[in-house]
């Protein structure tokens, strides 16, 4: 049985491909789920992709992978830089976290530079593009490894 593990996007993220080009990139994220899933298959994981604009249902979904997903991928979003919630929620989970961010978020306006989630992440990802979202799944199988 393939190891399961939780993709999880923040807000406005499903605008990903649709505005904002010159920033988030092309892709759809439709488009990055498939490939996080099929990076997945050749690492032996499986991959469960979940987008919300509700803070409190990417709170409930980290509750979810307790005890069914073995890490997590995590692009909060503007949550990020505002959200006590998800961290909490994140610190009762016990798998690996990536957080990921597409952008380069330390180039980029100075409430972007801090984010509560890298307070219990185990790696973070920024401004490699949508293909973080690879790196993170690489990372995860890793730490899985080990
Ligand atoms: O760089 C990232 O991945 C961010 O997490 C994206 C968030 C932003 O608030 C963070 O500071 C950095 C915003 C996501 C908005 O996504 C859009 C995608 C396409 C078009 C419009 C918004």
């Amino acid at each position: 049985m393939p190891k399961l593990v939780t993709l999880l996007n923040g807000p406005n993220l499903n605008l990903l491909g649709l505005r904002q080009p010159e920033i988030y990139g092309r892709e759809t994220l439709e488009d990055v789920a498939a490939k996080v899933s099929d990076l997945g298959e050749e690492l032996g994981l499986r991959v469960k992709a979940l987008q919300s604009n509700h803070e409190g249902q990417l709170v409930d979904w980290i509750h979810e992978a307790r005890g069914t997903s073995a890490g997590i991928i995590i692009n909060p979003g503007a949550y990020s830089h505002t959200s006590v919630a998800i961290l909490d929620a994140l610190n009762a989970y016990e798998g690996p976290v990536i957080e990921v961010h597409i952008s380069n978020i330390h180039k980029r306006e100075a409430f972007r530079h801090h984010s509560y989630v890298s307070a219990r992440a185990d790696g973070v990802i920024a401004g490699c593009g949508t293909e973080g979202y690879l790196l993170a799944l690489r990372r995860i199988a890793s730490l899985l490894k080990a």
